[in-house]
């Protein structure tokens, strides 16, 4: 990371961008008097949003843990994105090029409502919500991250999947003009991600628009994100361009890169090594020690169901 002063930056670009949005919401609130009882009770947050839309989003306790949330700093500034470099600090150097606006997505496959959807269009129907969830990667780090997103599910809904409809691929936009990895060949491009239709329906599973109260840093995956929070992280693919809704697995970047190291399921699961090195811990951002790595990634109790009966060495 750099450290350098800058003497023209002001207080709220060097505080955590939460504790400064509180600070801000509080002062707001206190100056309205009454209503914002009101307010504060309805519990929308409001902040910078796409377009003309703010980014309203009601807080889950239902569906968040309490950990600590990993730092702004390292959420933002230490990622996978192959498509801007292979290293954790180049997505936060270069993704900033990416142009995220105008942005669509390409709907198609086993749906009767097939089309080009503008963000707007995808994001407007849906109550976002924050969602405390971990991410962990195959590499073996986990940060704890405030998403604000809504269930996938409810966005599969209403393209109308028809009976064909098993899997979801979804696929990450392919602009070497913008993405500076794209002109090498570590990956097969555009990097492509799938679901089970079951795993996309669960309510776990979430299209991320922001993080930690604010739209999405182009590094996390701006504008829209998948986040399947019981998978390791390359299951949840960014910057979606298309989602499509198939009979068969699709074939996801990393299991055609190697298909014995990273299987289309990719469960958090310690029991089963990576075939380089073992998957029994793992290292919180910000932490020294290392901690045990949990079965589903923590989320056992509501998503091993949808596993029963599986050989999970098979289907890793
Ligand atoms: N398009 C695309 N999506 C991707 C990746 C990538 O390289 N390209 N990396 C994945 C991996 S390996 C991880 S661990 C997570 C990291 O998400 P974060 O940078 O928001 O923490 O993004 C996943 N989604
Ligand atoms: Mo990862």
């Amino acid at each position: 990371m750099r450290h350098f002063k800058d003497p023209s930056i002001k207080p709220s670009e060097i505080t955590d961008p939460e504790l400064y949005r509180q600070r801000r919401r509080f002062l707001r609130l206190a100056a309205l008097g009454p209503l914002a009882g009101m307010l504060a009770w309805t519990g929308r947050v409001s902040a910078k949003g796409y377009g003309n839309m703010p980014l309203d989003y009601s807080k889950s306790a239902v569906y968040s843990t309490d950990e600590a949330q990993t730092p702004y700093g390292d959420v933002t500034g230490y990622n996978n994105f192959y498509e801007f470099g292979t290293d954790k600090y180049s997505p936060a150097e270069k993704a900033g090029q990416m142009t995220t606006d105008p942005w669509s997505v390409v709907v198609e496959g086993e749906v009767a409502r097939p089309g080009t959807y503008a963000l707007e269009d995808i994001l407007k129907p849906h109550a976002l919500e924050e969602r405390i969830y971990r991410l962990r990667c195959v590499e073996g780090w986990s940060m704890v991250i405030p998403w604000i997103g809504f269930p996938l599910g409810n966005l599969l809904k209403r393209f109308e999947p028809t009976s064909k409809a098993r899997y979801v691929e979804f696929t990450t936009l392919n602009r070497p003009e913008e993405m500076p990895g794209l002109r090498r060949g570590v990956l097969d491009w555009p990097y492509t991600e799938g679901l089970r239709m079951d795993e996309a329906m669960h309510p776990l599973t979430i299209l991320a628009a922001g993080l930690y109260g604010e739209v999405l840093p182009n590094q996390n995956g701006a504008p829209l994100r998948l986040v399947v929070p019981w998978k390791y992280g390359f299951k949840s693919i960014k910057s979606i361009v298309r989602i499509r809704l198939v009979e068969e697995p699709p074939l996801n970047t990393w299991q055609q890169s190697a298909s014995n190291e990273y299987g289309f399921y990719a469960n958090v699961n310690p029991e089963v090594d990576h075939p380089r090195w073992s998957q029994a811990r793992e290292r919180r951002l910000g932490e020294f020690f290392k901690r045990d790595t949990l079965m589903f990634n923590g989320y056992a109790e509501q998503v091993a169901h949808l596993y029963k009966g599986m050989d999970l060495r098979k289907f890793f």
